[in-house]
């Protein structure tokens, strides 16, 4: 059951914005970073998805990219992805901002995507920023240690690091989003990694309504209007449903 403020909110609103986190490419089969399972569960981030942790160790750092970029390409989008895909086509102005580095809402049709921690489909080299070739992803399979043809240097994947400053393009573009929104739905998001958890934030201080849908409540839910606990997969696709009868309900 979807909250009638929320469908009131959205059907109400010409300006809204979604900030997707891992959660909604769980079920894809996507492991998430905190859950149990994650990621971050043999390892901490501290000693993967940073610059330093790289140059100390890549051959562990490349492996693990390269596993759940293997992981990435043989995901399919789930109904969640979907459901976005469609409401985009809802509103005016719809601004779809990922976390995620899966690409998986390109691949449900989404077009606009704004990425803030960048994508593990592409890897290039650490010094020249030249993209290295499908072969190096063989090499990195074999447990070698990938480095850039033209001047020897490591390869990395295109993903935002800790430590790294997100595109300055993306941020703005979502800031400056944020600022317009009248709604903010954040999905499949723990809300612990900044500068992206600010984004809920600054849309609340402009006037907006925030609400999370998530299958618990993450470190955002205080500052949240509203609450949706479940599964982003079953829950989009249902307040997909309701506004789009409350959009034909309207022309009756
Ligand atoms: C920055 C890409 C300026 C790589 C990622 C000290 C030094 C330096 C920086 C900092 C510092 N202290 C703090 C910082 C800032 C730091 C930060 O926020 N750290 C946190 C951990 C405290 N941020 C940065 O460093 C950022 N850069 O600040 O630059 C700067 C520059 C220099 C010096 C200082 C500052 C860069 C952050 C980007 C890091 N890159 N990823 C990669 O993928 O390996 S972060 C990583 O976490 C992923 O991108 C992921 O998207 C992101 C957030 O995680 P979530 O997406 O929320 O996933 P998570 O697993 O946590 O949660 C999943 C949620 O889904 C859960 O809530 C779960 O309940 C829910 N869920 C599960 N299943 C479902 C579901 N919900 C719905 N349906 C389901 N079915
Ligand atoms: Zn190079």
């Amino acid at each position: 059951m979807i909250s009638e403020l929320l469908i009131q909110k959205m059907h109400d609103a010409t300006q809204v914005l979604v900030l997707t986190g891992a959660g909604i490419s769980a079920e894809s089969g996507l492991a998430t970073f905190r859950d149990p399972d994650g990621h971050w569960d043999q390892y901490r981030p501290e000693d993967l998805a940073n610059e330093g942790a790289f140059r100390r160790n890549p051959r562990l750092v490349q492996g693990w990219y390269h596993a759940r970029r293997k992981a990435v390409l043989s995901a399919l989008p789930n109904p969640g992805h979907r459901a976005l895909g469609a409401l985009a086509g809802l509103f005016r102005e719809f601004t779809l901002v990922t976390q995620n580095v899966d690409r998986l809402h390109q691949r449900s049709g989404s077009d606009r995507v704004i990425e803030l921690h960048g994508n593990i489909q592409q890897f290039h080299c650490i010094e020249c920023g030249l993209d290295a070739p499908e072969a190096v992803f063989a090499e990195i399979a074999s447990g070698q240690v990938a480095c850039c043809q033209i001047c020897g240097n490591l390869v990395r994947p295109a993903v935002v690091w800790f430590g790294e400053s997100l595109p300055k393009e993306a941020l703005d573009a979502a800031w400056q989003a944020a600022t317009r929104a009248e709604v903010v739905l954040s999905v499949g998001t723990s809300g612990l990694v900044y500068p992206a958890a600010h984004l809920p934030l600054v849309a609340k201080r402009a006037g907006a309504f925030i609400a999370e849908v998530n299958i618990a409540p993450s470190a955002l839910a205080s500052e949240m209007d509203l609450v949706l606990i479940g599964k982003a997969g079953d829950i989009l696709p249902t307040l997909l449903d309701a506004l789009k009868n409350r959009k034909k309900a309207d022309r009756t």
